[in-house]
């Protein structure tokens, strides 16, 4: 509770968002330089959104370049680990690596934070085929079953399958609507029960991928989301900046803009404070 309370002090008195806007974007003496050889400059959707080769993700075969990176939330920060793909959204030219990466991560959902395009402007090439298609990617077959709305998310069910072995692996692509970049999603009760609906998801220790357009704001707030409410959920203390703090040490610039992290602390709070409504009423300044 002590932490709850020191929450809520902070977002009240405005220190909180004061110590997220000092707070490093990027950890020194990280290197990118995979992420600028020339052969994979056109990889990178944005010049300056970049992974760093100690954390990015390795693809099996002489092209192993993508811009993704392994995410861990590990004790004594979580209580449980919790492990993820943060990764841009695709490119043309990289549809198919992001397969090969959903594949050799052993992956069985994908989380997409963005919509295709946004005022005009393009934020994710589509990676996948309307229902009931199937498509090739590089060395993945796509097959999309079906294709499920309700008010700010879309279900979608795929069947991948490695062609050269002929294996096959059943993903869930969740694709939250209502979230502009370098915003906030528009509704905090609908995120919250997406983010709930994502944690459904956990098998293991089996990461989640999860992109947005850049895969650094929209996708640090949901990782910060996922990682609160596991805390809450075993009644653990959560602390939003060292959260934040060890997703950067990963990948830069996670959590992107002070809205956001202002956002992601209050659903924190809000969460705890309805699992504690009525009983104590605890956090009070
Ligand atoms: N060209 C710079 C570099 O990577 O060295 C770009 C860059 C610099 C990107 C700093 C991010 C940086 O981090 P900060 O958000 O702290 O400016
Ligand atoms: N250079 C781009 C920009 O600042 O607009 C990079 C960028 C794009 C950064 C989108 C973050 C973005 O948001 P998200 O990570 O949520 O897709």
């Amino acid at each position: 509770e002590e932490s709850m309370r020191q929450l809520e002090r902070g977002i009240q008195s405005g220190t909180l968002c004061f110590h997220f806007d000092n707070l490093y974007r990027r950890k020194a003496d990280m290197s990118l330089s995979c992420s600028r050889l020339s052969e994979n400059l056109e990889k990178n959707r944005y010049r300056d959104v970049l992974p760093y080769d100690d954390t990015r993700v390795v693809l099996q075969g002489p092209e192993d370049y993508i811009n993704a990176s392994h995410i861990t939330v590990a004790p004594p920060l979580s209580g449980v680990c919790l492990r993820y793909v943060a990764a841009q959204g695709p490119l043309p030219q990289t549809c198919a690596h992001f397969w090969q990466s959903v594949w050799e991560q052993k992956a069985h959902t994908v989380i997409m934070l963005t919509t295709l395009t946004e005022r005009g402007r393009t934020k994710c090439h589509q990676y996948w085929p309307h229902p009931p298609q199937v498509k090739s990617y590089g060395q993945m077959q796509v097959k999309c079953h079906s294709e499920e709305c309700n008010l700010a998310y879309v279900t979608r069910r795929f069947t991948l399958t490695h062609m050269k072995s002929g294996e096959e692996r059943a993903v869930t692509h969740l694709q939250y609507v209502a979230w502009p970049d370098h915003g906030v999603p528009d509704d905090p009760s609908d995120f919250l029960l997406f983010v709930r609906s994502v944690r459904e998801r956990r098998r293991g220790e089996e990461p989640l991928m999860v992109h947005c357009s850049a895969g650094i704001g929209r996708t640090g707030v949901l990782i910060t989301m996922e990682t609160g409410l596991a805390l809450l959920d075993q009644s653990r203390p959560v602390f939003p900046l060292e959260i934040v703090k060890t997703l950067r040490d990963q990948r830069a610039m996670m959590v992107q803009t002070t809205c956001q992290f202002q956002f992601v602390c209050e659903a924190i709070l809000r969460v705890y404070k309805e699992k504690h409504d009525g009983s104590s009423a605890p956090v009070q300044s």
